[in-house]
């Protein structure tokens, strides 16, 4: 019989105290890629017991010693491109180039992480007093859970890990459950980095012990990744405690527009790579194209061209451009959105959502695969279908006339703000769209998706309350200090606050 995989607690791969395991399949083959042992909230708390006790040494260290695990790390996943990029595609169906640009995300991440780590750490802050110094100061949180989604299964887990650790927080990692295998050798690249014991611990395992992780109280700090509701509950779960923090990253209803400035070759690029790669499976993808009526006709034949054109397959043929969506249950979502659109009155330009037996690659499962859905809506008709996010490719095209403030007063009606992009050749159209986009991932003349590392990643509105990735991580899994140290034998008080101590007997 194969191996099952377990969970990596306190430096040790262990089955855990549950008996029940589940299976990896891939997308699009349904070929059985793994049995997992399902960790159960018993687990969580042996992990988080842990993190709790690798805790204390580990804060001790240099921010540079502690990255100095990471580096090694770094140089394993440099070299797995290749590999861990197809077990990518394999496991979650994106195509091959971009299961590879997975690991160089990841990559990317985790050499900004222990590069940071030589870097000035904290402020310099000016004192009202000559003789004294005055710092910003920061120290880990704690123990820091990570839940991460099943679309960047290698990028995002790093995204939140390599700063929590290099700040000197201790981790309990808890993947999503559709990319177990993925989540197996991002464990095993710490452990094969020797990190002490208890440091970095893992737990594969579905809602219950995500839930765990929220709630234990030896838990100071979570990173999310993930859908708005169960980000909305963490939210919620960690306010009711004052010490606990939880920063999550959640979906979008994501915009582009299109001016009558733009250059429509850039234009139609930018759409068709914004809807469609990852199937429209990312949290920044694009579900609405926000067009001017003078180059909307064009635009729409273009757009629809391309769409019909865009290669649907097996998602390690470097010819394909979209592979399957994640799951049977999430196609059926999407399929009845796309049904949802109908009903609510749209015009429907493409529909894709039944692909022909010769689209399917062999052995493919129908029941994941779906095509892109283009459609025109009013902008003023408030439908769900342009307000509630599909995560999948379904698109509406929505006219506008008059100027850039009419454009982005569309793009803003939404309770999400995640990603969005102009694509203009003028100048002032981009500047308004910079500055009064609700959104915090901005684009101009380029896709909405494909954010590098170094910048902050996050969104406003319903998108999130924090940025799970690089410099901002940094405020998520540390707390500030305010540090004074007086230089002089004498007390000089700021404020011109008194420090005399005469008691008015002499
Ligand atoms: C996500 O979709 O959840 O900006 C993350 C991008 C990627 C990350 C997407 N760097 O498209």
């Amino acid at each position: 019989m194969a191996e099952r995989h377990r969970q990596y607690i306190d430096g040790e791969w262990v089955s855990g105290e549950g008996s029940e395991t589940f299976t990896s399949e891939s997308p699009a083959t349904g070929e059985t890629l793994g049995e997992f042992h399902r960790g159960t909230p018993a687990d969580v708390e042996r992990a988080v017991d842990a993190a709790s006790a690798a805790y204390e040494e580990w804060r001790e260290r240099s921010r540079i010693d502690r990255a100095e695990y990471l580096w090694d790390v770094y140089h394993a996943l440099k070299e797995s491109v290749d590999d861990l990029g197809a077990t990518v595609s394999r496991e979650c169906g994106k195509e091959i180039s971009e299961g590879r640009a997975d690991v160089v995300e990841a990559a990317h991440m985790v050499e900004w992480a222990a590069g940071d780590a030589r870097h000035p750490s904290g402020d310099v802050v000016p004192s009202e007093i000559p003789s004294k110094d005055a710092y910003m100061r920061r120290k880990p949180r704690g123990v820091t859970g990570c839940i991460t989604p099943w679309n960047f299964p290698v990028a995002i887990p790093y995204w939140h890990m390599a700063v929590a650790l290099v700040e000197g927080n201790t981790v309990v990692f808890k993947p999503a459950e559709q990319t177990p295998l993925c989540a197996n050798v991002v464990a095993e690249l710490f452990d094969e980095a020797g990190l002490p014991d208890g440091v970095f611990n893992m737990v594969q395992g579905f809602g219950d012990a995500g839930e765990a992780i929220v709630d234990s109280d030896d838990v100071d700090t979570v990173l999310f990744t993930g859908s708005a509701e169960v980000g909305h509950n963490i939210a919620t779960a960690v306010a009711e405690d004052p010490g606990k923090r939880a920063a999550c990253e959640m979906g979008g209803k994501n915009g582009i527009v299109v001016t009558e400035k733009a250059d429509l070759d850039v234009a139609v690029h930018s759409a068709v790579m914004s809807s469609f790669k990852t199937t429209g499976q990312r949290c920044v993808s694009s579900e609405r194209i926000i067009v001017h009526a003078d180059v909307y006709d064009e635009f729409r034949e273009r757009f629809v061209a391309a769409a019909e054109r865009v290669a649907v397959g097996d998602p390690l043929d470097e010819d394909t451009f979209m592979g399957p969506l994640i799951e049977a249950d999430h196609r059926d979502k999407v399929a009845k959105y796309n049904d949802l659109a109908r009903e609510e009155g749209v015009d429907v330009l493409v529909d894709r959502t039944d692909l022909g037996d010769d689209e399917i690659p062999e052995g493919g499962d129908a029941g994941h695969w779906i095509g892109p859905f283009v459609y025109e809506a009013d902008p003023d008709a408030a439908l769900r279908c342009t307000r509630e996010e599909v995560f999948g490719p379904h698109v509406a095209l929505m006219e506008y006339d008059g100027d850039i403030e009419r454009a982005v007063e569309i793009h803003n009606d939404t309770d999400y703000g995640l990603a969005g992009a102009v694509i203009s050749e003028d100048y002032r159209q981009i500047n308004y769209y910079r500055d009064h986009a609700e959104i915090g991932l901005a684009y101009a003349n380029l896709p909405c998706i494909g954010a590098e590392v170094q910048l902050p990643f996050g969104g406003v509105k319903k998108s999130g309350n924090g940025y799970p990735s690089a410099r901002e991580v940094i405020e998520a899994v540390t707390d500030r200090t305010a540090w004074t140290l007086n230089n002089s034998k004498d007390i000089e008080m700021a404020q011109g606050l008194s420090a005399d101590l005469s008691t008015g007997d002499d």
